[in-house]
């Protein structure tokens, strides 16, 4: 718990069946069939080897999970003669604390379990937000800033650095829909640590950056305040993308899980930090923070094209199962955050992690990376480090032909249903396919 900079944990509500930082279920989703009076009961029989205390250690695990169980009977095994079986009745009302204990029975006690009866996964639809405003709901689920860089951030042991990030997560954390982003008055050290990270990108970008970006990053200077010595704000960001593109900004007190983030894209809502990251290390952070979202994502955004890639990746993530956010996840990793394009004869960079890093940037287009054509089907499966250099890039034929491609993959997520926004509303329309 000491590793958390957002300082809101202990505010979350835990009543939240979706919230992150709910011990047990941190890494689970909310599904909407979980409601309890709807569940109903699950029948398990599971076998156990004869000896003392055996059925007291599985009763354990339901207890700690917090599983109510409403009958229990035991009777020898046919199968094997020095096993039993239980047959049990439980309420079913934390589905994926239920897994996982199934799984430990299976992996650490060797038991065999069958399931008799219970309302199937795949058939329940994760929670998604249908309305924009819903997005509020995100504010109290941050994952801290992720586990992997608690011991070698460079802020971590400065407590001027940890207070500042504080400040920040609260402005987030109180933010609701359809307000004005808070302004902030930068500090010297924070306006120094932007102006280096300005200047180097801006001299490499009109060699490394795409097209897209180029062309707008003179109109961010022009309209948004874009300069060594400022620090732009992201209200005057969010009104400007929203002319430009429809997407606005939120922001967002450290990293959101996959799903959460990328539900955000479908309302083309980009939820950005607003803190930057330690003056230590200017070249390169793991972590997004404000010289990332507004060099590296921003100047995409207000391009029509990438605009409707990212919606479409969001659009994509709602309700979808598990393993298909991860794709997605992936998939955004290898073109939002690290994606090449070609531009004639040319790569160039469009990826927001590489055009905020100036030692990736150029690492990016030297002879040092692998380079591979962007075909979801791979890019979805590709493993990634999110603290080094990536050792391979995905090159984008275009944003038309990304999107392309990503209509065709979504359409191989299991989902009973599709999704569109209404622009009018603000809401996404379900329909249903069954
Ligand atoms: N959360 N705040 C925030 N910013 C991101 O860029 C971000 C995130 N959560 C997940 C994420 N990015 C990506 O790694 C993908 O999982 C979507
Ligand atoms: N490595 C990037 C940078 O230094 O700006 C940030 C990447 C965030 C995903
Ligand atoms: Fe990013």
């Amino acid at each position: 718990e000491g590793a958390s900079l957002c300082g809101h944990c202990c505010l979350c509500n835990m009543d939240s069946p979706h919230c992150k930082m709910n011990g047990d279920s941190f890494q689970e989703t909310s599904y909407i069939e979980d409601s309890p009076s709807k569940n109903g009961v699950i029948s398990l029989i599971f076998s156990l080897k004869e000896e003392v205390g055996a059925l007291a250690r599985v009763l354990r695990t339901f207890e700690e999970k917090g599983i109510n169980l409403t009958h229990i009977e035991s009777r020898p095994s046919r199968l094997n003669k020095d096993e039993y079986e239980f047959f049990i009745n439980l309420e079913g009302k934390n589905v994926p604390a239920l897994d996982k204990i199934i799984k430990s029975l299976r992996s650490d006690i060797g038991a065999t379990v069958h399931e008799l009866s219970r309302t199937k996964k795949k058939d329940t639809v994760p929670w998604f937000p249908r309305s924009i405003q819903e997005l509020d709901r995100f504010a109290n689920q941050i994952l801290s800033y992720g586990a992997e860089l608690d011991a070698d951030h460079p802020g971590f042991k400065d407590p001027v650095y940890r207070a500042r990030r504080k400040e920040f997560a609260d402005i987030a954390y109180n933010y609701r829909h359809g307000q004005p982003i808070p302004r902030v008055t930068y500090t010297e050290e924070e306006k120094k640590t932007w102006g280096t990270v300005f200047r180097e990108l801006k001299s490499l970008y009109p060699t490394h950056a795409c097209y897209e970006h180029n062309h707008v990053f003179p109109l961010l200077e022009k309209y948004c305040g874009y300069r060594e010595d400022n620090i732009p704000q992201l209200e005057d960001i969010s009104n400007f993308l929203q002319s430009c593109t429809g997407f606005r900004l939120r922001p967002v007190a450290g990293l959101l899980s996959s799903r959460d983030f990328l539900a955000g894209l479908a309302f083309r809502v980009f939820h950005s930090t607003q803190y930057i990251r330690h003056a230590s290390k200017p070249m390169y952070t793991p972590e997004p923070d404000i010289c990332h979202e507004l060099l590296g994502h921003v100047p995409l955004f207000a391009d029509p094209s990438f605009a409707q890639f990212s919606q479409e990746i969001g659009l994509a993530s709602l309700g979808a199962p598990d393993d298909f956010i991860e794709k997605l996840a992936t998939v955004y990793w290898f073109t939002v955050e690290f994606g090449l394009c070609k531009e004639g004869d040319s790569l160039k960079a469009y990826g927001a992690g590489l055009l905020s890093s100036f030692g990736e940037l150029q690492y990016c287009l030297s002879s040092k990376p692998e380079i591979q054509p962007l075909v979801l089907e791979k890019t979805s499966v590709q493993k990634y480090c999110v603290t080094e250099f990536q050792p391979i890039y995905y090159v984008a034929e275009s944003f038309k032909d990304a999107k392309e491609k990503l209509r065709k993959f979504a359409q191989t997520i299991p989902r009973p249903f599709s999704v569109r926004y209404n622009p009018y509303t603000q809401r996404i329309e379900v329909l249903d396919n069954a």
